[in-house]
């Protein structure tokens, strides 16, 4: 509706032309102009002696997304009239409104806007309403020096200086919701927000702004969806992203569509809590829609419990605003002129349409007296008058007095700074239940007011379904038991130490180097002290002492392996440089090792040996330590989920880590395995050999063996099985206190019983213990044996032979002598002693090789077999103590 004054003449002409204007500009656009009897042009007295100054209203008085008009228009009349009143404001003056309906359409905004500029009386304002009309106006408007001001406009593009320079506003920037909501999450511990937005700069720009603030506030939007005019796919999307907490901003008729859609897909309370736009009329979702397939009850069951955010429109107390009126007195006032304020579009904000009118009203008041001393009066305003519209500008810009919303005053972009109130929806209609001040961070909330369900036992509900990170423990039922080995295992370890400590004066003890043994059993308790490291997770160290721990197994692990497995490598190593030395056997061609000159042990070899493997350790573990250290790392596993708790589990496992972790266990490794390997060759070869300063050398021997090939194994399994901490650790320590305790077994208990049995501890071979035959020894005794009784067998044979001869021999010698005697007695005699044969009474058994002997040392000696020995076999007998040698 269109209202001014004007004189009939003039009147018919202007109609004329406006309707002309009308069918050439915006044909079909059926709006109509009403004019309010005895209104006049601008600048012409109307008979009551006053000026009138026009405003130019561009109202959004029907339309879909908001027809604010209709409760702000009578909101903006009342303020005119009010000012009129006063006789202080305008003297002289009577303010006027010439307006038309936008329908918070942009296109018919600007055409409303050209009618007004082109079309006398002269508008020295412009007041809008709708930011989407107010945009395209107020960029406009600086072409003309026109001042905008906006009562229902919340775009925060609107804040821009640059675009809007002549641009003002009662209404809040919708921006001011945004710290409100964020604030709420905060209260209710939400961190994950989604977003749907109607394709409007308004909403863009407000959820731009969002983003910023969610970051700002460590939050996160996990989908923001925007939709033209219909809804649904991005609703279906929200509910594909398990949306819980929703923030929607559209006009009151895309509410409607998106409230239907998120009922049919139960996107609603209580799961799903959504934060609107608080200036839709209270019942906004019963209002009869055609576009929308869902009934009033329908909707009211998908709003139930959503929030709203919205400036404060209208002071909660009962000052008086600079009008004098209260907001008590403006509310009856405002009754008295619609019919149904629920129902009514725009009735929130019509405390903004009246403070607009008197910021205006109070701006123009100010420019008159500023160009009075210079004869410039208002109603000389022309749309090219660059000067009294910057005073006007000023003006306004300096606006500061008591509203019915508060004071109202703009920041630099021209925005009102307000509180922001707080509503939820509970049985289809709004109740209060808070305010926010964000210029002081105050969040005032009734929070008994708040509706929760009971299905969240009364709390608000998840922000989605919650992710708790479960740290993957080592199980106590496995730790305490390998503890307690371990443990048993140190004790063991130490009462080796003690035994070994305690006879080491015994020529038993002595020759099997006593401290060596030392070495290796606190090699052994190193390593076990390692088994209670490896299983200190999160639940008995903190996360900062971890990489600590981690520090402390790789060090005492390596130092003890190399100090016990080291110790046994220069035992075994020693042992075979003592008894073997290829040579090639001349008489049958045959590769033979044989030991060729006789050596003694030397442990400080074996020191050496042990020391440089044990300053490699330390010179490889410090230069790891110094160039990659460890530190804690989590590796997360899949997730576990429980639907009907709404929880996600991530299980997590903590691991030692390094940036390159691969090369460094790859060298370490690398140089334990070709230590391992070369004990097992070593261990091997000298199977059955025995030295006498190193009379536990097999034992060591099988203790090389079970250390390697545990060792061998564990290692690989340990990496592919590195994700289950349980098998891990079970697997690793249980290896390390079988080697260690079965080392110490090998090692200690034969001499422990040969001690028991022999207190003395003197060095005979026939202490048990000391050296026992290997099965191959066994068969090769026997296999001499059975060849002895065959050879004493064939001896027997030939004797008897010998004897049948003899007694032959014997007949015919004396029917020989008989017979020569008879013929020849002395001549006879010489010949006998010259061809007689003179045979011993047994023959001289074949000599038995030392070379078959697989304990020259031992119990078990060729010269035991045999008292027939050759020449050099005696003194390997018979001094037993230096060595054996055996083919290969
Ligand atoms: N409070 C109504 C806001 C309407 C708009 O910004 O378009």
């Amino acid at each position: 509706m269109f209202s001014f004054g004007i004189t009939s003449a003039l009147m018919k002409k202007m109609l004329h032309l406006v309707l002309l204007l009308l069918t050439l500009v915006t044909p079909n656009c059926g709006y109509s102009y009403q004019i309010k009897p005895g209104e006049e042009y601008s600048g012409d007295d109307d008979g009551s002696g006053l000026t009138s100054l026009y405003i130019g209203g561009i109202i959004p008085y029907t339309g879909k997304s908001w027809a604010g008009g209709k409760g702000c228009l009578p909101a903006a009349q009342m303020a005119l009239e009010d000012v009129n009143n006063r006789t202080d404001i305008l003297p002289g003056y009577e303010l006027k409104m010439i307006w038309n309906d936008s329908a918070c359409n942009p296109g018919l905004g600007t055409n409303v806007f050209y009618n007004l500029l082109y079309n006398e009386p002269i508008k020295i304002i412009v007041l809008t309403g709708c930011s989407s009309v107010s945009t395209p106006v107020a960029e406009a408007a600086k072409m003309w020096n026109l001042v905008v001001m906006a009562f229902g406009a919340s775009s925060p593009a609107l804040s821009n200086r640059d675009r809007f320079p002549t641009f003002f506003r009662t209404h809040p920037s919708a921006t001011l919701h945004n710290p409100t909501r964020i604030k709420l999450c905060q209260e209710w511990g939400w961190k994950k927000i989604a977003v749907i937005q109607e394709t409007q700069e308004v909403f863009t720009s407000t959820i731009e702004d969002l983003e910023k603030a969610v970051k700002a506030a460590d939050m996160e939007i996990v989908i923001r969806q925007s939709f033209l005019s219909e809804p649904d796919s991005a609703v279906l999307n929200l509910q594909d992203q398990d949306a819980r907490i929703i923030v929607g901003v559209f006009y009151e008729d895309m509410a409607r569509k998106v409230f239907c859609e998120a009922y049919k897909l139960g996107l609603y309370w209580p799961k799903v809590i959504w934060f609107l736009i608080g200036w839709y009329p209270d019942n906004w979702y019963m209002v009869e829609d055609k576009d929308v397939n869902c009934t009033a009850e329908e909707l009211k069951e998908a709003l139930e419990g959503h929030f709203t955010t919205e400036g404060m429109m209208l002071k909660p107390d009962d000052t008086p605003s600079i009008s004098g009126m209260t907001s008590s007195r403006f509310e009856e006032r405002m009754a008295t002129k619609i019919d149904n304020p629920a129902e009514t579009s725009g009735y929130p904000e019509s405390p903004l349409a009246y403070d607009a009118i008197w910021a205006v009203a109070l701006a123009l008041n100010k420019t008159m007296n500023k160009l009075a001393p210079f004869g410039i009066q208002l109603e000389n305003y022309t749309y090219g008058n660059e000067e009294i519209a910057n005073e006007i500008y000023m003006a306004l810009n300096s606006s500061n007095f008591p509203g019915l919303s508060g004071t109202v005053a703009f920041s630099a972009t021209g925005d009102r700074l307000a509180w922001t109130q707080i509503e939820q929806m509970v049985d289809g209609e709004y109740k209060k239940i808070g305010y926010y001040d964000f210029a002081n961070d105050n969040l005032t909330l009734e929070r008994e007011k708040i509706v929760w369900s009971d299905a969240y036992e009364g709390k608000p509900p998840p922000d989605g379904v919650r992710t708790e990170e479960e740290l993957q423990l080592i199980s106590k039922k496995i730790y305490i038991p390998v503890c307690i080995l371990a443990g048993l295992s140190i004790c063991f370890a130490v009462v080796c130490i003690t035994f070994n400590i305690c006879f080491q004066h015994t020529g038993y003890i002595q020759c099997s180097q006593p401290h060596i043994n030392n070495f290796i059993a606190v090699g052994c308790i190193i390593a076990l002290f390692c088994v209670i490291l490896l299983g200190l997770d999160g639940q008995y160290v903190h996360e900062h002492q971890f990489s600590s721990v981690c520090h402390s197994i790789a060090w005492l692990l390596s130092i003890g392996f190399t100090l016990g497995y080291g110790s046994m490598f220069s035992k075994i190593w020693m042992v075979h440089g003592l008894v073997t030395q290829e040579k090639h056997d001349s008489d049958d061609g045959r590769k033979r090792r044989r030991k060729i000159s006789l050596q003694e042990v030397q442990p400080w070899k074996m020191y050496i040996m042990i020391g440089i493997f044990l300053a490699v350790d330390i010179i490889f573990l410090t230069v790891w330590q110094l160039v990659d250290p460890l530190y804690r790392d989590i590796e997360e596993q899949s997730k576990k989920i429980i639907p009907e708790k709404d929880l996600e589990i991530q299980p997590q496992l903590e691991h030692c880590e390094a940036k390159k972790f691969e090369v460094w266990l790859g060298i370490l490794y690398g140089m334990n395995g070709l230590l391992l390997i070369f004990g097992l060759f070593l261990a091997y070869e000298t199977r059955n050999m025995t030295v006498r300063d190193l009379n536990d050398s097999r034992y060591v021997g099988m203790a090389i063996y079970n250390v390697a090939v545990l060792c061998i194994i564990t290692a690989p399994v340990t990496i592919i099985i590195r994700s289950q901490q349980d098998a891990v650790f079970g697997f690793a320590s249980l290896t390390i206190v079988f080697c260690c305790a079965l080392t110490l077994v090998l090692i200690f208990v034969p001499k422990m019983l040969a001690i028991y049995r022999n207190p003395q501890g003197t060095y005979t071979k026939n202490i048990a213990g000391y050296a026992n035959p290997s099965k191959e020894d066994e068969e090769k005794n026997k296999r001499l044996v059975a060849e002895n009784s065959s050879i004493k067998q064939e001896i027997a044979s030939k004797e008897e032979r010998i004897k049948q001869l003899t007694e032959l021999i014997s007949q015919r010698r004396q029917s020989f002598s008989q017979h020569t005697n008879i013929h020849q007695r002395s001549p006879s005699r010489s010949r006998k002693s010259r061809n007689s044969l003179q045979l011993p009474d047994k023959l001289t058994p074949p000599t038995i090789s030392c070379e078959d002997s697989a304990f020259v040392s031992g119990g078990f000696t060729s010269s035991s077999l045999s008292p027939y020995s050759r020449g050099h076999r005696s003194s390997c007998a018979a001094s037993e103590e230096e060595f054996s040698e055996t083919y290969i």
